[in-house]
């Protein structure tokens, strides 16, 4: 059984991206992004699971995600993850064409360099509907979101949105939970700051739900 985490940032009607991009550059939202994705034990790492359009919006400064396994999901089994001219990337990197054999490599230790600690699903809009939609029978499943909620202003020109978790796990029956901010701490393993925050004149606050 392979426990999944949902990371996101998303305004109040679920927006997340926009043109490829992230809406907004919020530089403390990414450090806290970035610390609670590769904060692992020593001898472990932490996995990062995404859809090829997320790994895409990735500036190529950045990829693979530094001290993290990387698992991109692609359709097409000849997609060039990195330029031919990459030396050597300095973080593992896998492709996978479908979210299940992605899930089976990470249930595998023995083809895995090192040990996995927590996998992440980091997105996009269409993996974030897919792993919320596995079952709780299923090898894996999704019982927590990092959700960072984008509260102003509305970034009314976002063209992608996440799936409303609250709402369809209310409809299903299987409600999710807010965790108090000394539980999101706790599982952090860091000081994680409370409340509303602004930067750039934009409001937000750090969430986690479980289920
Ligand atoms: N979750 C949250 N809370 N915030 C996000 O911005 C976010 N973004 C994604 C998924 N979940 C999220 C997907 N998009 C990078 C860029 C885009 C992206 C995810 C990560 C990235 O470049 N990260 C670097 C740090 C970059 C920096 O310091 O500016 C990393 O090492 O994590």
């Amino acid at each position: 059984m392979t426990r999944l985490t949902l990371i996101v940032a998303a305004t109040r009607n679920n927006g997340i991206g926009q043109g490829g991009q992230l809406p907004w550059r919020l530089a403390k939202e990414m450090a806290y992004f970035k610390r609670v994705t590769t904060s692992a034990p020593e001898g472990s790492m932490n996995a990062v699971v995404m859809g090829r359009n997320t790994w895409e919006s990735i500036p190529p400064k950045f990829k693979p995600l530094n001290k993290r396994l990387n698992v991109v999901i692609s359709s097409n089994k000849h997609y060039e993850l990195l330029p031919t001219d990459t030396v050597a990337p300095c973080a593992p990197v896998y492709l996978h064409t479908n979210l299940d054999s992605a899930l089976q490599r990470l249930s595998q230790p023995q083809f895995l360099e090192s040990p996995i600690h927590r996998s992440f699903v980091i997105g996009g809009a269409s993996l974030y509907r897919e792993t919320l939609a596995l079952p709780p029978t299923s090898q894996s499943f999704v019982d927590r979101v990092l959700l960072t909620r984008i509260h102003s202003p509305a970034f009314e020109d976002c063209d992608v949105f996440m799936p409303d978790f609250l709402a369809d796990g209310e409809r299903e029956g299987k409600p999710w939970r807010q965790a108090s901010h000394g539980e999101l701490q706790e599982w952090a393993g860091f000081e994680v700051a409370a409340g509303t925050q602004e930067e750039n004149g934009v409001q937000y606050e750090f969430q986690m739900w479980v289920r």
